[in-house]
């Protein structure tokens, strides 16, 4: 009894595993979200964003926190920029001369006479079999296309410059079906323009 009296809550729950600090060694929460890493897949979410779709809503407060609306202003001046590639696997990385992991990636040409800056994008991923829906909407900070040239989008796991955060645990990479992915491109100001890709049968893959 003497034992019991002198221990405090925190310790009672530490003995039985339960304890904060036991907590935050076998269940961390990276982004601060709430959900726990490991509990992040199962709820399609991603680990490492506490707003995995980008609408705003906290992914422990979002009802589907991998589907946004498009909320992309859709009317504007006349874009000075076309898409003009875009991919959704068999990637392949210029710098090091080498395929790369599948991830969405947009080529895009600047049409016009001055640099232009102040991207967003959204994309809505659709599952050919189970007709699953994803939408994902994020601005573009730091990503310039030069006057008259070119510049590549990446949305991958965001680690270099020009390349913007991903869901790793979305169909993309979750579902075997084949896909279609619905892009909107917009820059401040400007009219959106969109581009439709089709992703064939098969998981997104690691390099080819
Ligand atoms: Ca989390
Ligand atoms: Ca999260
Ligand atoms: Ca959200």
């Amino acid at each position: 009894m003497t034992l019991k009296r002198t221990l405090t809550t925190a310790a009672l729950l530490a003995m039985l595993g339960l304890g904060t600090s036991a907590h935050a060694q076998t269940d961390p929460d990276s982004d601060g979200d709430g959900i726990p890493d490991a509990s992040e897949p199962l709820l399609g979410a991603d680990p490492a964003n506490a707003d995995t779709d980008g609408d705003g809503l906290n992914d422990l407060a979002d009802p589907k926190p991998a589907f946004a609306a498009n909320h992309l202003e859709m009317t504007g001046a006349p874009a000075s920029f076309a898409i003009k590639d875009a991919l959704v696997e068999n990637n392949y990385d210029f710098a090091a001369k080498k395929d790369a992991t599948d991830h969405l990636e947009l080529l895009v040409a600047n049409t016009g006479p001055a640099d232009l800056s102040g991207f967003s994008i959204y994309y809505a991923i659709t599952d050919a079999d189970s007709g699953a829906v994803e939408g994902y909407s994020l601005p573009l900070p730091g990503f310039t296309v030069p006057a008259g040239g070119e510049a590549r989008i990446h949305l991958d796991d965001g680690s270099v410059a020009g390349h913007f955060r991903a869901n790793p645990n979305g169909i993309y990479t979750s579902s075997q079906a084949a896909k279609t992915f619905d892009v909107v491109l917009k820059a401040d100001g400007m009219a959106p323009v969109s581009v439709q890709i089709a992703k064939d049968k098969g998981g997104a893959e690691a390099a080819d």
